[in-house]
């Protein structure tokens, strides 16, 4: 019989103990992405391809479907009243959706459509969302200190690839799982449950045209995926949206790489509602997530659209990247000596 993503949210939620709330949350951000997606699927069909000539806070053009998937997104979450902060990658200050603060106890975070440039030539995108409780100690009506934790304290995340198919996954602390969209009833059912990365791939994933801005230490370990250091020849897969890129990477196993370049120095995406979503995921999957220096979910943010570097992977990939950084950590204190 098939499980449907409420009837298991039901029973993951009684088996962490966790609130009716939550469920009540994620039904939210389910509602939305059907709806984004039947947009998505008939985004060369509609007139809304193209863009509104506004730019986001980012300086990108915003296409038609972000603005109907962000305020698709809002709309269904801000109903739910323990909802209390909402921020997106599309709006520049966060949004206080409560009028009474201190009867709300969540904030949410996303990316409604991630990977943007590619909707209009029909390639998978995404959405990315993280689910964060309002720590104690806070002021409650400080809405900015709901939001800037660390990924650590994220008690969901997931995200929803619009590809072939669509995909929910997510993950509440216990594991990862992943539900597909069944066109014809309407429903998330499980297709894949308890995800483990494979501990090694044969894929990288990197926009090499930036090769030469990099870092030597990400060429140098580039070269020891190509040439078979790892024990296998590497191939390479890279569309250019995150969750898509991504989610190969989790099914298949291999690594993401996107470092600072000289365009991004901090790294070009974005640690709230890109990085620190995936690295749950990914963590718990098995997988690693790290800046090139530490953890994603150590990164104590102080800005909500704050970037990052992100280099996500198996354990095999990751242990190598981490042995090579820390190699580079030590040969450059020697230099200095
Ligand atoms: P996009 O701007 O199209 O939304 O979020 C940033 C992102 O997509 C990621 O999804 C993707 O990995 C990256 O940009 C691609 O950037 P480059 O084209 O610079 O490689």
């Amino acid at each position: 019989m098939a499980v449907t993503f409420q009837q298991h949210i039901v029973q993951e939620q009684a088996n962490l103990s966790g609130s009716p709330e939550l469920q009540w949350m994620l039904s939210g951000i389910v509602l939305a992405t059907k709806l984004i997606q039947a947009q998505v699927r008939r985004a060369g069909l509609v007139d809304i391809l193209g863009s509104l000539g506004e730019t986001n806070v980012q300086g990108e053009v915003q296409q038609k479907l972000d603005v109907y998937a962000n305020e698709t997104l809002i709309n269904s979450l801000k109903i739910r009243q323990s909802i209390g902060v909402i921020a997106s990658e599309e709006n520049e200050q966060l949004l206080v959706v409560q009028k009474d603060l201190a009867n709300a106890q969540y904030a949410i975070v996303f990316d409604p459509l991630d990977g943007s440039s590619n909707i209009d030539v029909a390639v998978t995108i995404g959405t990315t969302f993280s689910i964060f409780r309002r720590p104690e100690n806070v002021d409650v009506n400080d809405p900015m200190q709901w939001i800037l934790q660390t990924g650590r304290n994220q008690i969901a995340a997931g995200y929803v690839v619009y590809g072939s198919s669509t995909v929910l996954v997510y993950s509440l602390g216990n594991g990862v799982h992943a539900f597909t969209l069944d066109p014809s009833i309407g429903s998330y059912i499980l297709t894949h449950e308890n995800i483990q990365m494979p501990a090694q791939g044969s894929y990288y994933s990197m926009n090499e045209a930036y090769c030469a801005e990099f870092s030597p230490i990400y060429l140098n370990y580039l070269e020891r995926l190509k040439t078979g250091k790892l024990d296998k020849f590497y191939s390479s897969r890279f569309v250019g949206s995150l969750v898509a890129d991504f989610h190969r990477t989790l099914l298949r196993g291999g690594i993401f790489i996107y470092p600072e370049n000289k365009t991004y120095p901090e790294g070009r995406l974005r640690l709230m509602y890109e990085a620190n979503p995936i690295a749950f995921i990914a963590e718990q999957a098995g997988g690693k997530a790290s800046n090139g220096k530490l953890p994603i979910l150590d990164i104590k943010p102080n800005d909500l659209h704050q970037r990052t570097a992100l280099i996500v992977g198996g354990a095999v990939e990751m242990a190598e990247f981490e042995r090579f950084m820390a190699e580079a950590e030590t040969s450059k204190a020697v230099s200095l000596n």
